[in-house]
């Protein structure tokens, strides 16, 4: 975490110092990473920093930057030019791309950066919409998302590079197969802990008592898929920080944005997320199942409380 802290201080500090244009995408999903690969590719030269959307709102360090480029993240404080599709972020830039009902941020990123014509930078985006609409239906949709969720930090930004350089081609380099591969293992894991879940309760909520390190976004999803309509999981994540992730089936009532906001997070109407403070997993409970029992219009949640690999389930 530190380690990452202090990268990213070095990364602006050289951009500011060498006069290189500056962007900051989100760090989570294929649509931020293809947003700065298209930065990339209309400026060489220029330096991509990976953020989270808390970070951008709260991080004293970003938010004493001026971005050059902003994109799939709610406003850093100062920014020059922003491609941004969700509805929780309010415009901001200077010169703002901004559509809550544009499929993905790289869409209105290909435009705010006047890659349209642009053939590699087309296509890089059309797979940023598959994947972030969940409707992956190309052999590299699947790929890119799974070198993104398998990359640490440094891995992004290689990543961003490569497609910048090669387009798709990057997918085929060794060090990003390492990714994919590394994805591919934590997704097996996830598919293990998703079976035992099933057959999900309308509602599910699930609550892990540590960061078991799988694939919890798409947990969400196979937990939709296998007849839940509202999903919602809390994770540890780090010294005193809880991740929690929100899903909702587009044909049901139940909205995954709203709940998010109210943590302190965003997203879309059918999958969003938060991450915020707790003093342990007690003081975690306490901030989400006011927030739950008021959206579920219920006076008890009842969830799935996941500890050392044991699962029980808990009326809270
Ligand atoms: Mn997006």
């Amino acid at each position: 975490m530190r380690a990452t802290l202090l990268y990213k201080l070095y990364l602006i500090a050289r951009a500011k110092l060498e006069g290189r244009r500056i962007a900051l995408v989100d760090e989570g999903d294929p649509d931020g990473i293809v947003s700065g690969a298209l930065f990339r590719m209309k400026y060489p030269d220029g330096v991509v920093v990976l953020a989270y959307p808390t970070e951008a709102q709260k991080s004293v360090l970003i938010r004493s930057v001026k971005w050059d480029f902003v994109a799939d993240l709610p406003c850093p404080g100062r920014a020059v030019l922003r491609a941004d599709h969700h509805l929780t972020n309010p415009p901001c830039a200077e010169r703002e791309f901004y559509d809550p009902s544009a499929p993905a941020s790289a869409v209105l990123a290909l435009k705010a950066l006047e890659l349209d014509g642009n053939a590699a930078a087309s296509k890089l985006a059309s797979l940023a919409v598959e994947t972030d609409t969940a409707n992956i239906v190309s052999q590299e949709a699947m790929e890119l998302e799974a070198a993104v969720k398998g990359a640490d930090y440094r891995g992004k930004l290689y990543l961003i590079a490569l497609l910048a350089a090669r387009g798709l081609e990057a997918l085929k380099d060794e060090r990003i197969r390492g990714f994919i591969e590394r994805y591919g293992k934590s997704r097996g894991k996830t598919e293990e802990v998703a079976k035992a879940l099933s057959p999900p309760p309308r509602e599910a909520i699930v609550i892990f008592t540590r960061d078991e390190r799988i694939a919890y976004r798409y947990l969400t999803i196979l937990l939709e898929k296998a007849g839940a309509e509202f999903t919602f999981v809390l994770v540890p994540k780090g010294f005193f920080k809880y991740r929690v992730y929100v899903g909702a089936r587009p044909s049901s009532k139940y909205n995954a944005a709203s709940i998010a906001s109210r943590l302190g997070g965003g997203g879309h109407k059918y999958a969003a997320g938060a991450t915020f403070r707790a003093l342990g997993i007690k003081g975690a409970l306490e901030k989400v199942l006011p927030v739950l029992k008021e959206e579920l219009n219920s006076n008890e949640i009842e969830a799935v409380v996941v500890s050392n690999g044991n699962m029980r389930k808990s009326i809270l």
